[in-house]
């Protein structure tokens, strides 16, 4: 039996680079012989991601606990296909995870993180969580948001400072202020260490 794969989470708030940054570090990995696989959450291929879809692009509304849930759901539906992933080697770079859950959801008014934090318990813990931080000066300069939910300056800023709640020995604060290629040297060294760090240690799981 060879090693497991590392579970690596990348979040931030939009326009970090987080998605351009999972695509190249899977890309640098396979052409090492690393196998790794890129997964994002919201996944709105699934019956759930579809109705997650159409609340983020304003189709339906939903409760805020409902939706809240389905986006951790979301999760569940593909806790045995990230463990089996895991198991057999393949390492995934994961856009987006629980905390983004935590720290979107808990920006909303009638919140709480304790409450948003629950449905999270019992999912595989990352290995390390990478937090792409831009400051707002600089995030501002990349161009204007989408049409989609939450994509509201006073919103993003209550989700950074969730985030930062949300922080345990697992994360890691990168500086996004950089060349995506510098950024992208950075993450692979960074990933090099938690792949070493990993090998041996049993996945756990998210806690209380
Ligand atoms: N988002 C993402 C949540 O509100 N909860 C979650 O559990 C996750 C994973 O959905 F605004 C938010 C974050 C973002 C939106 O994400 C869609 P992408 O990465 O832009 O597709």
């Amino acid at each position: 039996m060879g090693r497991r794969g590392a579970l690596i989470v990348f979040e931030g708030c939009d326009r970090a680079g987080k998605t351009t940054q999972c695509k190249m570090l899977v890309d640098a990995l396979n052409k090492r012989n690393i196998r790794a696989e890129y997964m994002n959450f919201p996944d709105r291929s699934t019956a759930i991601g579809k109705i997650i879809s159409d609340y983020l692009t304003k189709k339906i509304e939903l409760p805020d606990k409902a939706v809240h849930l389905l986006f951790s759901a979301n999760r569940w539906e593909l806790e045995p296909i990230i463990r089996n992933k895991l198991a057999s080697g393949v390492s995934l770079i994961v856009d987006r995870y629980s905390y983004s859950g935590v720290a979107f959801s808990a920006a909303k008014k009638g919140m709480d993180l304790k409450w948003c934090w629950n449905p999270e318990i019992g999912l595989p813990e990352p290995d390390a969580v990478l937090l792409l931080n831009l400051k707002e000066e600089v995030s501002s300069k990349r161009g204007g948001f989408g049409q989609e939910r939450y994509e509201v300056s006073d919103f993003q800023r209550k989700v950074k400072s969730n985030y930062i709640s949300l922080k345990t020995p697992l994360w890691q604060f990168i500086d996004a202020d950089k060349t995506v290629e510098d950024l992208h040297q950075e993450i692979l060294s960074t990933f090099n260490t938690i792949y070493k760090n990993s090998n041996g240690k049993p996945i756990q799981v998210l806690e209380e």
